[in-house]
């Protein structure tokens, strides 16, 4: 394979000199400068209003880093993921998550296959399943009406059906209860059920392997607590459904084949709400408003494939992290969504971003010598400014700030609405212009107090905006970010779709539970043994 080592590009040097240009020049100075920058540098797409003129960036910067990508052959990778080739080179197989939002009657054949009817066939199903539950016709066993659904799944099968559902609950039905389990600690299952009636109750079980740990044992133990009360196997069949790529396993476990929904090995567990894992999403707010979600990736999507890199807002995004990992040193990124409802995006986004680019090699094996992923990770706002903010003004490290918002609120509360837009404009302002120790001593501050008060400012973000919380600009959000990552993935030359760093813990504790429940003899390190050796003396004997 060729491949383009991103330190060796022609731009990367040329980066490397422009940094130490550009690096200590004041936002302050940059508008100052240029005071048509907020309008050049915002950018449109999907239904989203993108401003990246608060980053300490000049045009130079973004011209060097779009030919960093076009070097590190950014056009030709992004066309390749969108052909469905293997690109997914560890696993032997495409990423083909565009294709789960292609409209009907568009074709994609991968091998010798045209994927996209098999994705329609899939949603007809689901949509057809999905209005039984919400019209009452899917009844339980017992001829109840479903009221409660229970998604249990871990990772990619839980963080973007929890995420989704909270984003979209103004659209979700109100009669309906969805929660999620995701976590091997009994108490997630035990709270989820406690004020539960099986009888009203369904549970899908996400797995694409459907052979997880967690998401196995949550599910059995759903079917013992169903069993219990229900008394009856046949129940299983009214009360449990299954999203997986594993028919067998699924049977096995006693669910049957049409109440299965499937997806493919080219869906990433992280790149799979869109797919059947989005089932929950799409009994909450209807089949009508899943196709809206899908309609704004595939929105994002066309954005992505056609726009010209230098309008390319996922691009841009890609590359202004590449800027500040690679030549300013940041090692951190906040995301700050300024609406109660995208609480859990930042939690989202922390296992798109550090899952797909925290690696250290790159796509041949080598040590990629460079930096890769930040760390991701943020709170909704006005709730963060009254917590981690301080460091973000006036702390010592450098983190870039992406925050989101909506024009129209989603709550009849319209009023609270101008409160949270004006701390949010409030705050990226803040962040870039800072107020100088001139500035705050002319305010009559006691002179002791003066650089206590100041903020240096100079400290980036992105500003990003839509109309409104909707199906569909969630949906274009989403998206946006997967070629953000994506974007990264390429110029740091690694693979974004595999997660092998996951493997050797997993491996570890299967050797380890059966020797916390026996006394042989351990073989681990003395301090992994002694702690082995501390909780056998005191586990509960019930386990
Ligand atoms: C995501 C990862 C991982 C995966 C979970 C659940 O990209 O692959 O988070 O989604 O480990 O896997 P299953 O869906 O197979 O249970």
């Amino acid at each position: 394979m060729a491949l383009r080592k991103p330190t060796e590009a022609r731009a990367w040097a040329a980066l490397a000199e422009h940094y130490r240009q550009v690096s200590a020049l004041h936002l302050r100075d940059l508008f100052a400068a240029d005071p048509s920058r907020a309008k050049d540098l915002t950018f449109e797409a999907a239904g989203w209003r993108v401003d990246c003129s608060k980053h300490r960036i000049t045009r130079e910067t973004v011209a060097l880093l779009v030919e960093l990508a076009e070097e590190c052959g950014l056009p030709a990778r992004r066309d390749a993921m969108f052909r469905g080739e293997r690109i997914n080179v560890t696993e032997g197989r495409p990423a083909l998550h565009i294709a789960l939002r292609l409209p009907r009657g568009r074709s994609l054949v991968v091998g010798d296959e045209d994927v996209v009817p098999q994705v329609h066939r899939v949603l007809d199903r689901m949509a057809d399943f999905a209005t039984r539950v919400r019209l009452g016709a899917w009844k339980g066993h017992t001829g109840d009406r479903i009221r409660n659904i229970v998604n249990v799944g871990i990772g990619g099968s839980d963080l973007g059906p929890a995420m989704v559902y909270e984003a979209l609950r103004f659209y979700a039905d109100p009669n309906l209860q969805v929660r999620f389990v995701s976590n091997v600690d009994g108490s997630d299952l035990a709270l989820a059920l406690r004020d539960l009636d099986p009888a009203s109750t369904l549970f899908i079980v996400c797995s694409k392997t459907f052979t997880t740990l967690e998401t196995m044992v949550n599910a059995r133990s759903a079917r013992e607590w169903l069993l219990a009360k229900l008394k009856d196997p046949r129940a299983i069949q009214r009360h449990f459904v299954a999203v997986s790529t594993n028919e067998a396993a699924v049977r096995e476990f006693g669910i049957a084949p049409e109440n299965m929904f499937g997806f493919w090995d080219w869906v990433g567990g992280r790149y799979s709400v869109d797919s059947a894992i989005g089932l929950s999403t799409m009994i909450a707010i209807g089949p009508d408003g899943f196709r809206e979600f899908l309609s704004g990736f595939h929105a994002m999507d066309e954005h992505f494939r056609s726009a010209p890199l230098h309008r390319n807002v996922p691009v841009l995004l890609g590359l202004l992290g590449v800027w500040y990992v690679n030549f300013f040193g940041c090692q951190s990124w906040a995301v700050v969504p300024y609406d109660h409802c995208l609480r859990r995006f930042p939690a989202y986004l922390q296992q798109l971003f550090m899952e797909s680019n925290g690696k250290s090699v790159n796509l041949l094996g080598e040590s990629v010598g460079y930096a890769t992923s930040p760390v991701v990770w943020g709170e909704p706002g006005t709730n963060g400014q009254h917590s981690f903010f301080q460091l973000l003004h006036q702390g010592t490290v450098l983190v870039p700030c992406d925050f989101i918002g909506f024009c129209e609120p989603q709550s009849s509360l319209e009023h609270h609405h101008d409160f949270l837009i004006a701390n949010l404009f409030a705050q990226a302002e803040a962040l870039a212009f800072g107020r100088s120790a001139e500035e705050v001593a002319a305010r009559g501050v006691p002179a002791g107090l003066v650089p206590h008060r100041t903020f240096p400012g100079n400290r980036p973000s992105t500003m990003l905006m839509a109309p409104r919380l909707t199906p569909r600009t969630l949906g274009a959000l989403i998206a946006l970010y997967e070629h953000v990552v994506f974007t990264q993935g390429v110029v740091w030359s690694i693979n974004s779709f595999d997660q092998w760093g996951v493997e050797l813990g997993k491996e570890l504790a299967d050797r380890i539970v059966p020797e916390l429940r026996g006394s042989g003899a351990l073989a681990h390190d003395p301090s992994t043994n002694a702690w082995i050796e501390y909780y056998r003396a005191r586990r509960s004997r019930k386990a």
